[in-house]
């Protein structure tokens, strides 16, 4: 196969009269033409990756790189006066996920395909994503954010099921976005749709008729769920993926001639996080139907699904109210309420147990560990504290079943393709197998006293900080210092990443800056997250960045030292130019809450430095880099958990007890912020950091800013700071999503690979 004359042959005129845009199309079309000639992964047994979220990115670099095509593409476009990065930019960005969950699934697809792993992912269609995030007035605003084209990623594949719900039956329609391996097959990402949708029904914003079903179910991603309507909607979708799945699953196998008693001999099912585990009872109702009896329905679907949990969070563990399961989907209670019973006949005496509680909540987390054959957690520590805390009663009984899978990035979008300069430096070191093997990249480690290399990685880093700023005057309308350190926290928006801790820093360093203790080299504080629409108190926490960002700018004695930037609607695209740029990572999240965290490895592999608690992979980024390599601080986790367990926080005594906490919070309803920003909004978060601060953010904030303080100090020392990024970057190969899904498939699916 040429890719190149697939090319020309597609765009039908010479590259130097096509549009960006023609050449965007024709280069789409002809990566599709590409992926379908070289074929699958085949093997005897396939994983379904369900999730609800697929946070893909921009797809045209990134198949151009797995396809190995690439730089022959770039290079003959710039011998035609074309810029790649130009024809980048012309292709959107669908935003198919909130954050990590959503990521961390598309990195997942990426590595399936390169291992050569027979694996499609499952979800739906939504066409206007999330949400496309506006600042107006300093606060957020949310519109719809399409992202399909007449020529698009996505194609019809004729597919379609029935879908039944109680008063009506919904057509799908099944279309496809090509994953393709690097060097490798090509999987499918099966994106399911309704027939009847109707995008006019939008107006206002993101508003739209909750209860007109044919026509909204594959509007938008979680739409707000913050009434009955809105709860009722996520359920329609979810069943309505998870029908599709089950449907699409069976057909598979029928079409292969697989004996469906030895489905799971065929097939796995992953169920990402709990928004598609109805798929347990719709594939028990589904072989049923088929002539299974009861029991062995159960056994073989028990068998073939297998759970990662995503969060220890209890408010983000779904409890379906079973009489809203019975208005959606009555057809599967019956089967819910089996499951559920035989769990009470086995342990009558632990209702922690029980997949149906007191309130007739079904604990969807529950069914799947009962009902499944694998959990998993996403990083040692969350798994750890699954097991001894939050699940330990089925640890207890089902000790086999838990397993830790500690998450991972695909190598290819962050770093072939977000930072080629990188790349380079890793070639020339003569370590290009970490293409292959990313642990090659711990020989790197053998130029930590090479002062050449050391300059190189600086240089890198400020040619990555110069590109960054000509971006954000583009994309963010603001400019930024080149030659200040880059600090940068960009995640969704909620309380448990501590993002106002982060704020609090700021405040501390613009009243140090009006004493007169000016920083040696100027900062600037870098935000990107979306806060869920519904979510008032992470909307309030935007509203206090805008106005203290509009405040320094404002302020000439302190902007050239400090600045605060909030990128406008966050997303990959963003992310993959935010990333290679960073100096100081913060991963500030409450000991015990950030299951994991994937922005910390992929700040790692671009040599930035962490800025963190003991959490999540930070735990683990620690222990492979060592504590020169990392600022660490705040609680560990065993503290924190032991002050739930005891109520023992109380923020207002640290209001109380500390003068600086209380001038740092009191500057929030300051006469310069309040004639910003709106009086009621600011004196809501100052009242709920005092009176609440449900994720203790007062009890680590000084240690917070001690330990950052001493870091910007460190950073003076450039030859040191560069040793630290070189270590950082040569102990990141760990974290490839290669390794996390070569151990997926070694411990959970067993899928037989070239
Ligand atoms: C969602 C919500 C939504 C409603 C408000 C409260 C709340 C709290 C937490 C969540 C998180 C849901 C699951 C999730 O997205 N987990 C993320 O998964 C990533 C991939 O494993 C992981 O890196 C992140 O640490 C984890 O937060």
């Amino acid at each position: 196969m040429n890719f190149n004359d697939i090319f020309q042959n597609n765009l039908k005129k010479t590259i130097k009269e096509a549009t960006d845009k023609e050449i965007y199309y024709a280069l789409l079309n002809s990566v599709k033409e590409a992926a379908s000639i070289q074929g699958g992964n085949p093997a005897d047994k396939k994983v379904y990756y369900i999730s609800a979220e697929f946070l893909i990115g921009k797809l045209l670099s990134n198949n151009l790189i797995n396809l190995g095509v690439f730089d022959e593409i770039k290079e003959l476009l710039n011998a035609n006066g074309k810029d790649i990065a130009k024809i980048e930019e012309v292709e959107p960005e669908p935003s198919l996920g909130n954050g990590g969950l959503g990521r961390l699934a598309a990195c997942f697809l990426d590595s399936i395909a390169t291992l050569g792993i027979n694996g499609d992912g499952v979800g739906l269609n939504y066409h206007f994503g999330l949400f496309k995030q506006v600042f107006e007035d300093n606060k957020q605003t949310e519109f719809p954010n399409p992202w399909i084209e007449k020529t698009t990623w996505l194609s019809d594949t004729g597919v379609s099921f029935d879908v039944e719900f109680n008063n009506f039956t919904l057509k799908s329609k099944m279309y496809d976005i090509d994953v393709i391996g690097y060097n490798n097959g090509t999987n499918k990402l099966h994106l399911f749709d309704v027939t009847t949708l109707n995008e006019d029904i939008v107006n206002d914003g993101i508003n739209f008729n909750k209860e007109d079903i044919k026509q909204n179910l594959t509007l938008f991603l979680y739409p707000d769920d913050s009434d009955k309507k809105g709860e009722l909607l996520r359920i329609y979708q979810q069943y309505f993926m998870v029908s599709n799945a089950a449907q699409l699953i069976l057909f598979e196998c029928e079409q292969k001639g697989y004996d469906l008693k030895d489905l799971a001999k065929h097939v796995v099912v992953q169920i990402n996080d709990t928004h598609p585990s109805l798929v347990i009872p719709e594939l028990i109702r589904l072989l049923v139907a088929r002539g299974f009896d009861t029991d062995k329905a159960i056994e073989i679907v028990s068998n073939t699904c297998a759970y990662t949990n995503h969060t220890i969070l209890a408010e983000a563990l779904e409890k379906w109210p079973l009489s809203f399961l019975e208005e959606v989907v009555a057809h599967l209670v019956p089967i819910i309420k089996d499951l559920a019973k035989r769990i009470e006949k086995k342990y009558p005496d632990n209702k922690e147990l029980y997949i149906i509680d007191k309130n007739n909540r079904v604990h969807m987390a529950r069914m799947d560990m009962h009902y499944g054959f694998s959990v998993n957690g996403v990083a040692a520590l969350h798994t750890d504290i699954l097991k001894a805390n939050e699940l330990n009663d089925f640890y207890k009984i089902y000790p086999e079943k838990f397993n830790n899978k500690t998450n991972g990035i695909t190598f290819r979008r962050w770093l072939l393709h977000s930072n080629a300069e990188l790349v380079n430096f890793i070639d020339k070191h003569g370590l290009s197998e970490f293409r292959k093997d990313a642990t090659e990249l711990k020989k790197l480690a053998k130029l930590v006293n090479d002062k050449e290399a050391l300059n190189e990685l600086l240089k890198i880093k400020h040619d990555k900080k110069i590109q960054l700023k000509n971006y954000l005057k583009v994309v963010n309308n603001t400019d930024i210092n080149e030659n200040s350190i880059f600090d940068i926290q960009i995640k969704r928006l909620h309380e448990y990443k501590r993002q106002q801790m982060n704020i609090l820093y700021i405040i501390y360093k613009y009243l140090e800056i009006k004493k007169g203790n000016k920083p040696s080299t100027p900062i600037t504080i870098i935000f990107g997250a979306k806060a869920a629409p519904a979510y008032k108190v992470a909307k309030d926490i935007i509203h206090v960045i805008l106005c203290l960002k509009k405040l320094i700018e404002d302020d000439k004695e302190v902007s050239q030292y400090l600045q605060v930037v909030m990128v406008e609607n966050y997303n990959v695209t963003h992310a993959e130019k935010l990333i290679p740029a960073c100096d100081v990572s913060e991963q500030i999240s409450l000991a015990s809450k950030e299951a994991s965290g994937t922005g910390n490895m992929k700040f790692m592999l671009n040599g930035a430095i962490t800025l963190g608690t003991e959490d999540g992979a930070n735990v683990e980024i620690h222990e492979l880099v060592g504590d020169d390599n990392i600022y660490i601080f705040g609680k560990d986790s065993d503290t924190i958990i032991d002050m739930y367990k005891n109520s023992s926080y109380k923020a207002v005594d640290y209001y109380i007890n500390d003068a600086d906490i209380r001038t740092w919070l009191d500057f929030i309803i300051s006469p310069a912020m309040l004639k910003i920003g709106d009086v009621e909004l600011l004196l809501e978060i100052h009242a709920e950091l005092i009176r609440k601060d449900y994720f203790m953010t007062l009890i680590d904030v000084k240690d917070y800013i001690k330990v950052k303080e001493e870091m910007f100090k460190d950073y003076e020392d450039r030859e040191t700071w560069a040793k630290k990024m070189l270590i950082n970057i040569s102990e990141a190969g760990y974290f490839s999503s290669d390794r996390t899904i070569a151990q997926y498939n070694k411990d959970i699916w067993h899928i037989d690979t070239p």
